[in-house]
């Protein structure tokens, strides 16, 4: 499927003080700003309009946007971040979102629901429960794509070696092939797929998001870079340094469609 928008937000001066679980340390803002724009730029240079929000110093989290909204088969639904210090970060998404999906739908209380955990893939989509996103948010969200025509499966990643999110382990490659790290890789719910394994020590490598036929894949990560590429596809690393952090990925740090 072509993509054609995004929404991003830049890292706010107060980047810093969102939710760290990394233990890498502070993020560089002036670093992460040049991060995020060398970001936006790919997108576009693939063909991407973007949506720019205003850096928000009221909420740290907020450059992931990923978490607040999930956008699939032609609708919207807005989430409940599973973080307290998130749950505010939906109105700027719902505002943005509101001049191409005007009536989005919601997770309700008591659903939470971090758009990190769900991973689409070719009319399927995984959920996964997390921390963040409980059994109620993954339920109504399940409904919610199913009416649009999307199946679904949920996968219980509170074992999984502390991950944050279902996708810090997983991405779509496209077709019927998942790029997995960690537990995800032979794991029962993903019998019938094509799996490629991110290699020993590259983790964080397994976010990686598609967009009009290139890969963009976090930089630094060799041995992942070498084996996309030797299974045919365009790779274009993006520094992400500053945002791994913050245990953001790629994927977060947009909103598409
Ligand atoms: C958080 O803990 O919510 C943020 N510091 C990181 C969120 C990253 N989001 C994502 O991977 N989808």
């Amino acid at each position: 499927m072509r993509l054609t928008r995004a929404i991003v937000c830049p890292p706010a001066r107060t980047f810093s003080a969102g939710i760290p679980e990394s233990g890498l340390g502070p993020p560089d803002l002036p670093l992460a700003l040049g991060q995020h724009e060398a970001y936006c730029r790919t997108l576009e240079r693939l063909g991407l309009g973007l949506v720019r929000l205003a850096a928000d110093p009221e909420f740290p989290d907020s450059t992931f946007v990923e978490d607040a909204a999930i956008v699939a088969a032609g609708g919207a639904i807005l989430t409940r971040p599973g973080a307290a210090s998130r749950a505010g970060e939906v109105a700027a998404l719902e505002a943005a979102l509101r001049p191409w999906f005007p009536q989005p739908a919601r997770i309700e209380p008591p659903g939470t629901v971090d758009g990190g955990d769900v991973c689409e893939a070719e009319g399927h989509v995984f959920i996964g429960i997390s921390r963040r996103t409980n059994a109620e948010g993954a339920a109504q969200l399940a409904a919610w794509l199913g009416r649009r025509g999307l199946t679904s499966s949920s996968i219980d990643i509170r074992g999984f070696g502390g991950l944050l999110h279902l996708k810090t382990g997983l991405s779509w490659l496209g077709g019927r092939r998942l790029l997995a790290a960690g537990e995800f890789a032979g794991h029962g719910a993903l019998d019938g797929w094509e799996i490629v394994r991110v290699p020993a020590g590259e983790d964080y490598a397994a976010n990686c998001i598609g967009v009009n036929g290139a890969l963009l894949v976090a930089d630094g990560f060799p041995a992942t870079s070498a084996v996309l590429t030797g299974l045919g596809y365009e790779v274009l690393p993006v520094a992400m340094s500053e945002f791994r952090k913050m245990d953001g990925g790629l994927s977060c740090l947009s909103v598409r469609w």
